[in-house]
């Protein structure tokens, strides 16, 4: 299958391209780089120590004689999508090309309303380019669990049936998303969904929870293909900062009581649900959503196990409550439905204790490059930032209120 993937040189799409590469498709990876500027702006780095793009697959290349194309542009400039989809003449495009820290988009209005032109506009090119070019290519789009929210009730896989007034119908799931960012993705969908009944476009709308790990087999084969894996405040999700944070000897930072509870994958799971939605594409006119995670669970179950996978490794975890940046609940229900990626073949990797424990030795290996201030929450869902006030980069504004 020719298969394009936009945002290749991020975490799960580097992963995705190796993946699909391995098992023989014809891969092309489209990037702009942006998301290495936002560790720039941030002055935060990856924990592990990742190559340019070009020396990865030049690495690639040498390891398995496989080669992945590239084409180095913004999704959101339309003429070089264009011109790149005519090139490659995709019959799947996988889009992870969008800017997906919930904490970014918060920061200040300039970057909620980066997040969601660059979402929405990119999105919304990728639909066009598709309907005048490849009209019976398939778009996987990468969602998110965090476009339906906490609701009190069962969450659905993207519809539910409603009764109402006597009167029946399946409609799409309600969204209460918790930030700039998760409502870029509710627009997304609401766009693919618009398109697939107006042009017979097909799309499978991936709500995937939030991903764990690093290594995959491809990642593994040499360091100079090594993934990305983000601790900071900004970027580093849960469960992958609590690792950090345990390998450094600081307390697990649980915001609030820990109750949030979530959907979580382990990234060997990700590249595995991406290509069975390659490999069963939806009929034309179709937008189905699957929700990609494989368990649930709290902050603090989470916080528990990392402290518990420290104690095998002989290091003492200490977890801190410390108080809730964003506005979100910290004791809710949460049951949502994830069964359609199985029905598909997926066979889950289980966050098991060994798991966890290579994980962390991970982390450990590559503890010495751990800025540690780049660790506390410092961006404040009440408290945008005042832009106009702000000249300089976010990196500076961060240890200006971190100092005040
Ligand atoms: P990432 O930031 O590591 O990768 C995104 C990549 O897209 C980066 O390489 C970036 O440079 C590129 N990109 C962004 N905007 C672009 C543009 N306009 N033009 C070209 N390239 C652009 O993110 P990730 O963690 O790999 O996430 C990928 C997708 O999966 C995102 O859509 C995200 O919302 C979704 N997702 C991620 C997680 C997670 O836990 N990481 C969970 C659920 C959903
Ligand atoms: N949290 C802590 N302590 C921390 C970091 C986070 O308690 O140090 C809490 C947050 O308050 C939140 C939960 O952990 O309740 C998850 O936060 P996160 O930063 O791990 O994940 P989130 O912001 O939801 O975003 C991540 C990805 C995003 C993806 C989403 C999937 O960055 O791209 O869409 O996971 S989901 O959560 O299902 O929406």
């Amino acid at each position: 299958m020719k298969i394009i993937v936009l945002g290749g040189d991020g975490y799960c799409g580097w992963a995705t391209a190796l993946y699909l590469s391995a098992k023989g498709h014809s891969v092309a990876i489209v990037d702009n780089f942006v998301r290495r500027q936002w560790d720039h702006e941030l002055g935060a780095q990856t924990l592990t120590p990742i190559l340019p793009l070009s020396d990865r697959l030049r690495a690639w290349d040498h390891r398995t004689g496989k080669n992945i194309a590239l084409f180095v542009g913004d999704v959101t400039d339309y003429d070089f999508l264009f011109s790149t989809v005519k090139e490659f003449e995709p019959e799947t495009i996988i889009h992870f090309a969008e800017q997906r820290s919930a904490p970014y988009s918060m920061i200040d209005r300039k970057h909620a309303v980066f997040t969601q032109m660059n979402n929405v506009v990119g999105t919304l090119n990728v639909l066009f380019a598709i309907r005048e070019l490849q009209p019976d290519c398939h778009l996987i789009k990468l969602g998110t669990m965090g476009e339906y929210g906490t609701p009190n009730i069962d969450i659905e896989e993207g519809y539910i049936r409603v009764e109402h007034n006597g009167r029946s119908d399946l409609l799409p799931f309600p969204k209460q998303p918790g930030s700039f960012y998760h409502l870029s993705k509710v627009h997304d969908s609401h766009n693919i969904m618009f398109v697939c009944k107006v042009w017979g476009l097909r799309a499978t709308d991936l709500n995937q929870g939030i991903v764990y790990g690093t290594m995959t087999d491809e990642v593994g084969l040499d360091e100079a293909l090594i993934n990305r894996l983000d601790y900071d405040e900004v970027f580093g999700t849960v469960l992958n900062r609590f690792c950090v944070q345990a390998a450094i000897g600081q307390p697990l930072t649980v915001y609030g009581k820990g109750g949030q509870t979530r959907g979580f994958l382990d990234i060997r799971d990700t590249v595995r649900c991406i290509e069975l939605a390659c490999l069963h594409p939806a009929a034309r006119g179709e937008c189905r959503v699957y929700n990609q995670f494989t368990e649930q669970f709290s902050v603090m179950d989470i916080a528990l196990k990392v402290k518990e996978a420290g104690k095998d490794l002989g290091i003492k975890v200490e977890i801190d409550h410390i108080p809730d940046p964003r506005v979100e609940a910290e004791q809710h229900y949460y049951n949502a439905r994830h069964s359609k990626l199985l029905d598909l073949g997926l066979q889950p990797h289980y966050l098991s204790d060994s798991l966890l424990d290579s994980l962390m030795n991970i982390t450990l290996r590559y503890r010495d490059r751990v800025d540690t201030t780049m660790v506390l929450p410092q961006v404040n869902w009440r408290e945008p930032r005042n832009d106009r006030r702000l000249h300089t980069n976010v990196a500076a504004g961060i240890s200006r209120s971190a100092a005040s």
